[in-house]
């Protein structure tokens, strides 16, 4: 068997863990993983490689470009909405910057293996920007190319990055006398909330639905920053895993766009709380609606129409609400935390 060398930056984030546990499990994958921060030593033990580096250091990006082939690579540092709104220039550097970075050495690689590579690229539903809350219930599932007017740093970073990776895949140098164009093949889902058993997202506006999870099991309260009728698009965090593998294995003759919306359900905050209670009797839960965060939250869909990941490349989530909660949240969030009292 082939074994394939995969990148994964921003390794240390959620999509990150769950990406290197997966690959650990398989054969035929070598993970090389970096990072800003050093990564612990359970995530360290499961990767051929890891490094501790910035993706605006070139110096840096370049020297592991030299060290390795890399078959695919998987771009996930990010700064989250949130943060991101808190450092806007900061947010531009790593998303937007060190994406073009990534995609530089993304075509370098393929130039120099003579072979295309892959960019895997988790986008999110920050690129789309409704302007009211009626428009928004009115809207209900939207498809990608609509309503892609975002209001965030982190939003519009990542639509800008979206096409990036499709100048780069389809136009890149294209005044050039012999130009290399369809060099990287540059494949993106917009991911909504994630929710994880075991880790917690930092910077990000989706946030309440984790926290108010991993506060009732871990007997905390929880002020949850928008009202009980919000409602956005989560994911519980095997099926983010799933669909960046299915659609990195997908038949590029079969697909039809290079970003792709992925859904899986769509509770209100009120509907999460009354599900965390179920699990957790004991959880208090209250509303405390953050103005400013709540207006970013608004302006992100209820729900993504996925009808053409779906057709292209099978894509098909494993759980929906009900199942997310009683088979994968619930289970594995009470037994990390009864873990971490022991
Ligand atoms: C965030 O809240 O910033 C992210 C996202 C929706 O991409 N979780």
């Amino acid at each position: 068997m082939d074994t394939k060398t995969v990148l994964i930056t921003g390794a240390n984030g959620e999509i990150g863990h769950g990406l290197i546990s997966h690959f650990a499990e398989r054969d035929g994958v070598r993970v090389v993983a970096m990072d800003l921060n050093t990564l612990d030593e359970d995530t360290r033990k499961k990767c051929y490689k890891t490094y501790t580096g910035d993706i605006l250091d070139n110096r840096f990006l370049d020297s592991l470009s030299t060290g390795h082939d890399f078959d695919a690579i998987y771009h996930l540092a990010a700064l989250l909405s949130t943060r991101a709104e808190r450092q806007p220039t900061i947010a531009h550097k790593v998303n937007v910057d060190g994406t073009l970075n990534l995609l530089e050495m993304a075509v370098t690689q393929s130039r120099l293996q003579g072979k295309k590579v892959k960019f895997i690229y988790p986008s999110s539903i920050a690129v789309y920007g409704l302007p009211d809350l009626g428009t928004k219930h009115r809207a209900g599932k939207i498809r990608e190319d609509e309503w892609t007017d975002p209001r965030t740093m982190y939003g519009i970073n990542k639509l800008y990055s979206e096409r990036l990776g499709r100048y780069y895949a389809n136009y890149y140098r294209q005044l050039d006398a012999q130009p290399m164009g369809g060099e990287i093949d540059f494949r993106a889902v917009r991911f909504p909330g994630l929710i994880s058993a075991v880790t917690l997202p930092t910077g990000g506006t989706s946030d309440f639905a984790p926290e108010m999870l991993h506060h009732a099991a871990n007997g905390e309260p929880y002020a949850c920053f928008v009202r009980e009728d919000t409602m956005i698009p989560f994911m519980a965090m095997p099926d983010a895993i799933t669909a960046l593998l299915v659609l990195d294995s997908a038949d590029k003759s079969k697909l039809t766009r290079q970003v792709y919306n992925v859904g899986s359900f769509s509770p209100t905050a009120g509907e999460l709380k009354a599900c965390v209670r179920k699990a957790f009797p004991s959880a208090v839960v209250s509303f405390n609606p953050d103005l400013k965060r709540q207006a970013i939250i608004d302006s992100w869909p209820e729900d993504v129409d996925d009808s053409q990941a779906r057709k292209d490349w099978g894509w098909k989530p494993s759980f929906n609400f009900e199942k997310a909660f009683q088979d994968y949240l619930v289970p594995l969030v009470s037994r990390f935390y009864e873990s971490r009292k022991q």
